[in-house]
């Protein structure tokens, strides 16, 4: 495959659009050399005719536009990881731009974003995602299949175990149970339900028989995110997805389906510091930003934050760089 082939799988962020935290662009994937990728995946597979142009299309922009907020520069004390972002070290993070569409081919867009996720994951970096609804979780996975087993950390109000929403398989109400079915994919654990959603008895009870640990809100509330960490087998390989509506509307206000009492910046913090501590983290995506709904950019702001959470803490754990 030739580099121009490559490059042709993303494209720079729109036009004036910053790149994340100014990190360098690289978009030849085929020479990408990086320990850390930020790679924008806009565009799910729409339910409806009207969908393709959903507001989460905008979330990657949005989210690289409120750089200067969630940090005020690399060499900044953040208190959150207890220093430097990377501590002084040898650690190249690069932002790869956003995986292209065809207006052609509907499909080609999750077929470039697998292929662009493979890339990143060969370079031997690690992806970080930017969606997006909640279906791109479902390209994203399937490029572990040579780098599996992969056990996934999901937060989320909803199950996402819809088996199809008006025929479409691979939508934003599928990515766990689509997840299911791979075979380089563990086990899950479904963290901060609450309220309804797309799910009916039949989801839940299917997600139960494949073995995911359903963690409801509430209990993470009341008893701690170690709760939801009692689910999670240590040394493991964790691929996190965070649906933005899964932390509480007024940590995470610009979504579609804002329920009340979902997890706190506090919870999911604490969740990736401890998968570090745990086990190793080969990627994470946070979906579901509604640029639109968004108050005050709170959303984008806490999508870099937890981002930068799991680089600071995976940085000091020695995981990332020589
Ligand atoms: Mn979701």
């Amino acid at each position: 495959m030739t580099s121009t082939t490559w490059a042709r799988l993303v494209e720079p962020p729109h036009a004036g659009g910053r790149t994340f935290l100014d990190w360098p662009l690289a978009i030849d994937l085929a020479r990408l050399e990086a320990d850390v990728a930020v790679l924008g995946i806009p565009f799910g597979v729409p339910y409806r005719s009207d969908q393709p142009t959903n507001d989460q299309i905008d979330a990657p922009e949005a989210v690289r536009a409120q750089s200067g907020q969630f940090s005020d520069g690399p060499d900044h004390h953040d208190f959150d990881v207890g220093g430097p972002l990377l501590d002084g070290r040898a650690v190249t993070c690069v932002d790869c731009g956003d995986v292209t569409d065809d207006v052609d081919d509907a499909s080609a867009h999750y077929r470039n974003a697998e292929r662009a996720v493979r890339a990143i994951l060969g370079a031997g970096a690690l992806p970080l995602v930017i969606g997006g609804d909640h279906g791109v979780t479902i390209p994203a996975l399937r490029a572990y299949r040579d780098h599996g087993p992969v056990f996934v950390v999901h937060v989320d109000a909803h199950l996402d175990w819809r088996d199809e929403v008006n025929g479409v398989r691979e939508g934003y109400s599928s990515p766990l149970r689509r997840a299911s079915e791979m075979p380089w994919v563990s086990g899950m654990v479904q963290i901060g339900m609450r309220g309804t959603g797309s799910a009916r008895q039949a989801e839940v009870d299917a997600a139960r028989a494949y073995g995911s640990a359903i963690v409801p809100a509430i209990d993470v509330l009341d008893g701690g995110i170690a709760v939801a960490l009692a689910h999670i087998p240590a040394g493991a390989r964790y691929y996190v997805t965070i649906d933005a509506d899964g932390l509480d509307p007024s940590v995470m206000p610009g979504v579609m389906a804002p329920v009340p009492g979902g997890l706190l910046f506090h919870h999911v913090r604490g969740l990736l510091h401890a998968l570090v501590a745990r086990g190793r983290v080969v990627g994470m995506d946070v979906v579901e930003i509604a640029p639109s709904r968004d108050v005050n950019g709170i959303s984008a702001i806490t999508a870099g934050r937890l981002l930068l959470n799991l680089v600071g803490a995976m940085v000091r754990a020695g995981q990332l760089g020589g």
